[in-house]
């Protein structure tokens, strides 16, 4: 990890219940064991990784815009949010830092109100529908577009 960044992850609204309920949409695993499997699988590439989780939209704004000097990359599962916060969406086109949207279930399979996503829309990938797995995907495509940005 020659740049010594962390790549951040962070969790918007109600996934601190994750775990809790609503296992058949979001599976058993609580966002706890998730930073664990992140945590391994990011050591896999050389990296650390920052975890948070917050259900204040503008706590996550303040998140990226430090992810801006701070972070290699940013996993961003913004929950409902991703469906309403221009908020998000221009913080992310700010800071520049590559943020993959990531996602437990697959919101285009579900009602149509999740079919639209403003942070999608300014992000530079979207990996959804692998339960827990996605979060361990989207840390491999997390460090692997940091490990590229260094050799360009
Ligand atoms: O599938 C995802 O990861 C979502 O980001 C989860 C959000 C949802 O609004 C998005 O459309 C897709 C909801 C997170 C709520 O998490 C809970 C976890 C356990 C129990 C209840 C809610």
């Amino acid at each position: 990890m020659p740049d010594g960044k962390p790549i951040y992850v962070l969790n918007g609204p109600n996934l601190n219940l994750l775990g809790t309920r609503e296992p058949h949409i979001y599976g058993h695993t609580t966002l706890a064991e998730i930073e664990a499997a992140c945590a391994k699988r990011a050591a896999e590439f050389g990296r650390t990784v920052v975890f948070r989780q917050s259900n204040i939209e503008g706590e996550l704004v303040t998140w990226l815009q430090e992810a801006k000097d701070k972070a290699a990359a940013v996993v961003l599962n913004a929950g409902a949010y991703t469906h309403t916060s221009v908020a998000l969406h221009d913080a992310i086109k700010a800071i520049g830092t590559p943020v993959i949207e990531t996602h437990l279930s697959n919101p285009a399979a579900r009602e149509d109100f999740r079919h639209v996503s403003l942070v999608g829309q300014a992000a530079k990938g979207v990996i959804a529908g692998f339960g827990a797995n996605s979060y361990l995907l989207a840390i491999e495509a997390a460090a692997l577009i940091a490990n590229e940005g260094q050799n360009a």
